[in-house]
C-alpha cells in the first residue's frame, strides 16, 4: 500500500513537473521563403501551423522538424532565418544581463514592468497617473500612465488633446512594451529641458498602455515563448485537446469577421466569437470611447518596421490618405535619423496583409484618430526574439516618431 501510495505520489509530481515545463521548441527553424505565386500562401497556410510574417511575396514561417520535411516534400526551399528556435529561446533566458538598474537592457516581467509604472507615476505625481483600464480574463489588471501635467485636477481634461500609445496585443512581441515604456520615461525626464516636450504635456493628454494582454504576457514567460493569443478557453478540438486564446487584434468591431482573420479557434488569428468578446479588448475599447477629444493613436507590434495606417480589412485606400502618408513619412524620417534604421511606410492591407477587427481600423473609423499600427525590430534575422541588445536603441529611434506624432496631433490643421 504504502508503496502504491509512493508510485501515485511520483506519478503526480511527475504530472506537476511535465505541466510547469516550457513547450521545448528544440529542432523547430524559421525560414523565409518566397512564393512564386500568391496562389501557394493558400498552401503554406495549409502545411504550417504558426507563420510569423508576411511581406508581399516573401513568408516567414516557424517549423517544426515534421513541417520543415512536408514542405521540402512539397518542394519548398526555405533561407534559414534561425537554425534552432530551442536554442535561441534558452541562450535567451540564460544569458549573463548586467544587472545595472537600467530598465531597457533586458526583458521585464509583467511585475516589473507594473512596478516600473507605479515607480514613475509616485515619483512624478504633477506629470504622471497610473490607473487600471480594466481586467484581463484571468483577472489580471491592465495598467495605463496618464501624462499630463496636474493629471489630479480633473479626470479628463476636455480641453487637452489626447493621444494614446499601446502595445503588447500579441505576448510574444517582448520588444513593445520597453519601447513604450522608455517614452513615458523620457517624457517626464525632459519635462523640464525639452520646451516641446513641456509644451506637448502641458497642453495634452498622453496615455500609455504598456501592456493590453497582461495573461498572454506571463504565459510567455512561464510556458511558451512563442504566445500570441490572450488566455481564452475555447473548448476542445476533436482530439480532445483543450483549445486556447482569441487573436486580440482580430477582436475589434469595425470590420469584424471579415479576410486575414480565421473563425477556427486553432488558428493563431481566431477572431474570438463575437466583436469585443474578450475583455482585454472590450474594456480598452470603452475607454477609448469616454476620451472626449482622442487625437492620434500607435498600437505597437513587432516584427518588420513598418509604420502602418489603415485600412486592414479592405485595400482601399482610407479618408485621408494623404495625410497619414505625410504624417507616417515624418515618422519614418524621425525613427532613421537616430539609428539609421528604415522602416517601411503605408497601409496595412497593402503593406503587409489584409487583417480585419484590427484595432486600428476601430480606432480610425470609431473614433476618428489618427490611428498607427507600427512594426518594430528586427526585419527577421531574430524576429520576436530579438536580442535584448536591441531593446535600448529600438526605444531610442522611435521615440522621436512619437513625439511627430504628437506634433501632429496639437495642431488644428492636418491639411497642409
Ligand atoms: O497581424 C497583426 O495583427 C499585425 N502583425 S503582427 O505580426 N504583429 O501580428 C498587423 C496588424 C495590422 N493592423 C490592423 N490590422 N489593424
Ligand atoms: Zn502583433
Amino acid at each position: 500500500m504504502a508503496r502504491f501510495i509512493g508510485v501515485l505520489f511520483l506519478l503526480i509530481a511527475l504530472l506537476f513537473w511535465a505541466g510547469a515545463q516550457q513547450v521545448n521548441y528544440d529542432g523547430y527553424q524559421v525560414w523565409r521563403l518566397t512564393l512564386e505565386k500568391p496562389a501557394q500562401m493558400e498552401e503554406i497556410q495549409s502545411l504550417v501551423r504558426d507563420i510569423w510574417m508576411v511581406r508581399g511575396r516573401t513568408v516567414d514561417v516557424c517549423l517544426s522538424p515534421e513541417e520543415q520535411a512536408l514542405l521540402r516534400s512539397a518542394g519548398y526551399a526555405g533561407e534559414v532565418l534561425i537554425k534552432d528556435v530551442g536554442a535561441l529561446i534558452r541562450q535567451q533566458q540564460t544569458e549573463f544581463v548586467p544587472q545595472d538598474g537600467s530598465l531597457f537592457t533586458r526583458y521585464l516581467t509583467l511585475d516589473e514592468i507594473y512596478a516600473a509604472m507605479r515607480q514613475l507615476a509616485d515619483q512624478n505625481p504633477r506629470l504622471v497617473q497610473m490607473f487600471e483600464v480594466g481586467k484581463s480574463i484571468e483577472g489580471r489588471p491592465i495598467y495605463a500612465l496618464r501624462l499630463t501635467r496636474d493629471p489630479r485636477r480633473a479626470r479628463v481634461y476636455r480641453d487637452r488633446p489626447q493621444v494614446v500609445i499601446n502595445a503588447m496585443q500579441h505576448a510574444r512581441e517582448w520588444i513593445t512594451p520597453p519601447v513604450v515604456l522608455y517614452f513615458a520615461y523620457r517624457l517626464v525626464s525632459e519635462y523640464e529641458t525639452d520646451v516641446r516636450v513641456r509644451e506637448y504635456l502641458d497642453r495634452m493628454e498622453i496615455y500609455v498602455v504598456p501592456v493590453v494582454n497582461p495573461d498572454g504576457y506571463v504565459f510567455t514567460h512561464t510556458t511558451n515563448r512563442l504566445w500570441r493569443k490572450n488566455r481564452r478557453y475555447n473548448g476542445r478540438n476533436l482530439w480532445n485537446q483543450p483549445i486556447y486564446g482569441v487573436d486580440l487584434n482580430r477582436n475589434w468591431a469595425y470590420g469584424w469577421g471579415g479576410p486575414g482573420s480565421s473563425g477556427n479557434p486553432s488558428s493563431e488569428t481566431y477572431r474570438g466569437t463575437a466583436p469585443f468578446s474578450e475583455p482585454e479588448t472590450y474594456h480598452l475599447s470603452r475607454w477609448l470611447l469616454s476620451l472626449p477629444l482622442l487625437r492620434a493613436h500607435v498600437d505597437v507590434h513587432s516584427y518588420s518596421q513598418m509604420i502602418l495606417y489603415p485600412w486592414g480589412n479592405t485595400t482601399d485606400l482610407p479618408p485621408f490618405n494623404a495625410v497619414f502618408e505625410r504624417v507616417g513619412l515624418a515618422q519614418q524620417a524621425a525613427i532613421l535619423s537616430v539609428h539609421q534604421q528604415y522602416y517601411t511606410v503605408g497601409p496595412i492591407a497593402t503593406t503587409i496583409y489584409l487583417a480585419s477587427g484590427g484595432m486600428t481600423d476601430w480606432v480610425f473609423a470609431v473614433r476618428g484618430a489618427l490611428s498607427f499600427t507600427y512594426e518594430l525590430r528586427d526585419t527577421g534575422q531574430y524576429g520576436f526574439l530579438l536580442p535584448p541588445e536591441q531593446i535600448l536603441p529600438n526605444c531610442e529611434e522611435v521615440y522621436p516618431a512619437f513625439l511627430e506624432l504628437l506634433r501632429w496631433a496639437l495642431r488644428r490643421d492636418w491639411s497642409e
